[in-house]
């Protein structure tokens, strides 16, 4: 076996990076020194990394998104360089991520739903927002959202006016029921008979956990990844044999 077979695939999403700012609270230059620690330490003795989507918590735009996140760049650059293959689908906030993105850090972009063999099994990998469907509005604006029309005004718009309307939709989603903001079972079904897998992984619920279900007297798995925190730091390690969830012993 060569060496490239056994080295490990690794799997996160939902970090969330604040813009790193000067006078940051201690938590939110935390996780962007957790992601720098992960690019330099475990990522880099991985065959693949596969990044779930909402990495950052506001991309709007590669011209601003790579001026705002300059250490996270080259931190995945460096990676890239390595040798590690760096792999990405976008979330609801980091949608807008970009050419220019790609350029600077090496990284390639999957579809939003998108089939990976992972520990042999063939696994459909998504960032998770298309499934929560009993949010409409939240499906009626990420259908728009995803439109080149909308995304071509939207960057044409100035620095400050681009970030008000982010910050406005973070504002929006915190004022919604708990209830709607989880997976619809309909839509998991779905996407599992759309895609002929039988095993799953996504993140963006901050539920992490693992589902067994039966479809047709077949079992499924789902397995939904953790958001980072300060007390959480976690990703999914796979090798041929399995796999694990992973992570940083947080500070004491
Ligand atoms: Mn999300």
């Amino acid at each position: 076996m060569s060496l490239a077979d056994i080295r490990p695939d690794l799997l996160l999403a939902d970090l969330h990076l604040p813009i790193p700012q000067t006078g940051v609270v201690p938590e939110a230059s935390f996780l962007n020194e957790a992601f720098l620690r992960f690019c330099a330490g475990p990522a880099r003795g991985a065959r693949r990394v596969f990044l779930l989507g909402d990495i950052f918590e506001s991309w709007v735009g590669d011209d601003l998104g790579l001026a705002d996140y300059p250490r996270e760049i080259a931190a995945l650059a460096g990676l890239s360089r390595s040798g590690v293959e760096v792999r990405y689908q976008t979330g609801n906030r980091d949608f807008m991520l970009g050419d220019g993105f790609e350029r600077a850090t090496g990284a390639h972009r999957l579809p939003d739903e998108h089939i990976e063999t992972l520990g042999g099994v063939a696994t459909l990998l998504a960032h998770g927002d298309q499934f929560c469907t009993d949010d409409v509005g939240y499906q009626r604006w990420r259908r728009f959202s995803r439109y080149r029309l909308s995304q071509w005004i939207f960057l044409r718009l100035s620095a400050a006016r681009r970030r008000r309307i982010a910050g406005g939709l973070r504002e929006g989603k915190r004022n919604k029921p708990e209830s709607i903001m989880d997976v619809n079972a309909a839509a998991i079904a779905n996407a599992f008979k759309r895609h002929h897998v039988t095993c799953m992984i996504h993140g963006h619920t901050h539920r992490p956990a693992e589902h067994s279900l039966i479809l047709q007297g077949v079992r499924h798995e789902r397995i939904v990844l953790a958001d980072w925190r300060p007390e959480r730091i976690e990703w999914l390690r796979f090798t041929a044999e399995g796999w694990s969830r992973e992570g940083f012993a947080t500070s004491p």
